[in-house]
C-alpha cells in the first residue's frame, strides 16, 4: 500500500451525508445501444477463488473480474486512439485498456488490447457492456450485454468511487454514526475502520473503482467523502463520481470536480454536495 502521512491527511472534496433506510425496491437503468458489433468482447468474470462465470451464469461471490478485449480503432498504432467504456449497471465509466502483455492481454502489440476490471456486484441482476469510441466519440465497438445474477445479500449500504483521469489517486472516505472511518488505511473492521464494513481496494492509479460495502449498518447519518490524494503529475480537472445504493435500492450519483491545487490542500474541505435523508436529498 502506498505511503500516506498524517500530515496529508483530511483533505476532502465532496461530502455526503445519508441516512440508512429500507424498503427501496431495486431497479436499474440499462442504457440500450446498438449492441454487438465491432471489436469489443467481454470474455466473462472471474471470482476470487479463479471461478470463471459466463453470460447468463450465476455466482455467489461478491468481488469479481470483469475481462475481454477490444481492438485499436486505428490499427497498427501503438498507443489506443480512442475510448472504452465499461457499462455497468447502467453508468458508463471510462477504463484502460492495454496491449503491453499485462492485465491478461496475450500478445504485445498485436492490435488486440486487453482489459481487467474489478467490480463489486450488487445482489440481484448485473449487466455490463463495453463500449469503443474513436477519437472523435463516434461508437465504433460495442459488445452484447453480459449479465451474471448475484445470489449474494443486499447491501444496507453500497458506495462505488470511480473518477475519469489515468494515473491519479482519488479516495473514498466513510464515517458511521458513532464517527468510526472507513478508508485506505483502515480498509477493514479488522484493520480499525467501521465495524462490519469493508472498503476493497485503494486504487492508486487512475479511474478507480473503489467500492465499500456494509452487510448490517446501523440506522443513522454516514458521511461520505473524496479526497484528491494525489495527481500524480496530471494537471487536468479530474472529475469524479460516486454511485450510493441504500438497501439494493436505486443508484444515487454524485459527481465533483476535483482540481490540481486540491491535491496539496492541508486542511478538511467543508464543501458540502449532497445531503441524503433517507429518499429525500437535497443539493449545497
Ligand atoms: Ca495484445
Ligand atoms: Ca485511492
Amino acid at each position: 500500500m502506498k505511503q500516506k502521512g498524517i500530515s496529508a491527511m483530511g483533505i476532502v472534496i465532496v461530502i455526503i451525508v445519508i441516512v440508512v433506510a429500507t424498503g427501496a425496491g431495486i431497479y436499474f437503468l440499462v442504457l440500450k445501444g446498438p449492441g454487438d458489433f465491432g471489436e469489443a468482447y467481454i470474455t466473462g468474470l472471474v471470482d476470487e477463488n479463479g471461478n470463471t462465470i459466463v453470460s447468463g451464469g450465476t455466482t455467489d461471490q461478491r468481488v469479481q473480474q470483469i475481462k475481454g478485449t477490444v481492438k485499436n480503432p486505428q490499427p497498427g498504432e501503438t498507443t489506443f486512439k480512442g475510448k472504452v467504456y465499461l457499462n455497468f449497471n447502467g453508468v458508463d465509466e471510462e477504463i484502460p485498456a492495454y496491449d503491453d502483455g499485462t492485465h491478461d492481454d496475450t500478445t504485445v502489440g498485436d492490435g488486440i488490447w486487453a482489459f481487467k476490471e474489478t467490480r463489486v456486484l450488487i445482489s440481484g441482476t448485473n449487466t455490463f457492456r463495453i463500449t469503443v469510441n474513436d477519437e472523435a466519440g463516434n461508437v465504433v465497438a460495442q459488445s452484447e450485454e453480459f449479465t451474471v445474477t448475484a445470489n449474494i445479500p443486499v447491501m444496507d449500504i453500497w458506495i462505488q468511487l470511480t473518477w475519469n483521469t489515468d494515473k491519479t489517486d482519488v479516495d473514498l472516505h466513510v464515517w458511521n454514526p458513532n464517527n468510526e472511518h472507513t478508508y485506505f488505511g483502515k480498509l477493514t473492521e479488522a484493520a480499525g475502520g467501521i465495524p462490519g464494513a469493508q472498503l476493497d481496494v485503494d486504487d492508486v492509479n487512475g479511474y478507480g473503482p473503489e467500492h465499500f460495502t456494509m452487510q448490517s449498518a446501523q440506522a443513522g447519518d454516514y458521511v461520505v467523502k473524496v479526497r484528491y490524494y494525489s495527481a500524480h503529475g496530471v494537471t487536468a480537472n479530474t472529475t469524479a463520481t460516486v454511485r450510493i445504493s441504500i438497501a439494493g435500492g436505486a443508484y444515487h450519483t454524485y459527481t465533483h470536480t476535483l482540481s490540481l491545487p486540491m491535491t496539496l490542500q492541508q486542511r478538511p474541505a467543508t464543501a458540502l454536495l449532497m445531503v441524503m435523508t433517507g429518499m429525500s436529498r437535497r443539493c449545497r
